[in-house]
């Protein structure tokens, strides 16, 4: 057995913290490491913070961490910042806000650092979450920023997503993306103890309403109308697909308000994953999405050390307008296919 293994199925938080290193690195016997841990995985609940930087997102998961713990739960943070690729993964920050925990046996936290490699981000946050789940971490929290693609892979791993939105950051519902809206099992407004959340709230409430009366008219046949009706349109797929009418709750993160609610909502939402289909569906979905990541990114991998030269020499070529790209990648995947052993 790998020397690791055996102490992060013993909990051990030393050991636990130097395998996550390796994952994030990729180095040393990691995927040997995670072979062996996968078959204990599969029993924590995996919850996805994602919204605006500044939203209140590590506040809010500070919180929320003070709250299992009341339970007596075990629980891990994984934040996950791919804005600073060279901050060695250390968000000094978020460090300082969660030091209330940092003595808390039961709380273990860790910064991802996303050191740009293909799929990078999305494989060492599912593979993260493995190890912190055959650690015996019962909740894991995992802190991600809404922008560009990480909420959607946030959403894929986890069983139930929180956005966190607050007023006057621009975070009225216009202005937040599309793609952060749709992810959301759970809609949380931030930043209640300033003006505007009332009137986020109402914005968001209405949003999840028109959709739930598209979904009953059938009149997402109309035409291309404004912004909001786009949004709609979201809430309204969104319910489609689940028939979880999306809760949207006010929270003052920094004093801890609104946070039983929140947790009220999460379990509803954990209670109707469980009651009906949709949350083994989920997670087959979940195991798919795993499955397709890492297999491109393995195929890319082999491709790549396979054809060497030949990738520049494509590339050089259609710099020169001999080739086109779509001519130059197929040529690549029969010289990589016809290789005497795709190694
Ligand atoms: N007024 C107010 N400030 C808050 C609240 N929650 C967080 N903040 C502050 O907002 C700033 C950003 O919070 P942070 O949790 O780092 O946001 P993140 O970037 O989404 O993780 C910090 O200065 C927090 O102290 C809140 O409910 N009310
Ligand atoms: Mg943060």
């Amino acid at each position: 057995m790998h020397p690791l293994v055996e102490k992060v199925l013993q909990g051990e938080v030393r050991a636990t913290a130097r395998l996550l290193r390796q994952i994030d690195d990729r180095v040393g016997s990691w995927r040997e490491a995670l072979a062996q841990l996968y078959p204990h995985t599969g029993r924590a609940e995996v919850l996805g913070i994602t919204g605006n930087p500044g939203a209140g997102k590590s506040t809010l998961t500070d919180q929320l961490v003070a709250s299992y713990r009341k339970d007596g739960r075990r629980v891990a943070v994984l934040a996950v910042d791919p804005t600073s690729p060279f901050s060695g993964g250390a968000i000094l920050g978020d460090r300082i806000r969660m030091q209330r925990h940092a003595l808390d046996p039961g709380v273990f936290i860790r910064s991802l650092a996303t050191r740009g490699q293909l799929g990078g981000l999305s494989r060492s946050t599912a593979d993260s979450v493995a190890v912190l789940d055959a650690f015996g971490a019962e909740v894991i929290l995992v802190e991600t920023v809404g922008v560009g693609q990480d909420e959607l892979d946030i959403a894929k791993l986890a069983h139930s997503t929180v956005v966190v939105m607050a007023p006057g950051l621009g975070d009225d519902v216009q202005a937040v993306k599309a793609g952060l809206l749709e992810v959301a099992d759970v809609f949380v407004v931030n930043k209640a103890d300033r003006d505007g959340a009332d009137a986020t709230v109402r914005d968001l409430e209405m949003m999840i309403g028109l959709g739930h009366e598209l979904l009953h008219s059938g009149a997402h046949s109309l035409g291309h109308a404004a912004g909001t009706l786009d949004l709609a349109r979201e809430a309204h797929r969104t319910l489609a697909e689940s028939e979880w009418l999306v809760p949207v709750v006010k929270t003052v993160a920094s004093r801890g308000e609104g946070v039983p609610a929140l947790r009220e909502a999460l379990a509803k939402h954990r209670e109707h994953l469980a009651g009906t289909d949709r949350g083994a569906a989920r997670r087959a979905q979940s195991a798919r999405e795993n499955l397709r990541v890492v297999f491109q990114a393995l195929l890319l991998e082999r491709a790549t050390t396979c054809l060497g030269e030949h990738l520049e020499r494509a590339a050089e070529a259609i710099l020169a307008r001999r080739e086109d790209p779509y001519t130059a990648a197929t040529e690549l995947l029969e010289r990589f296919l016809a290789s005497p052993r795709a190694p």
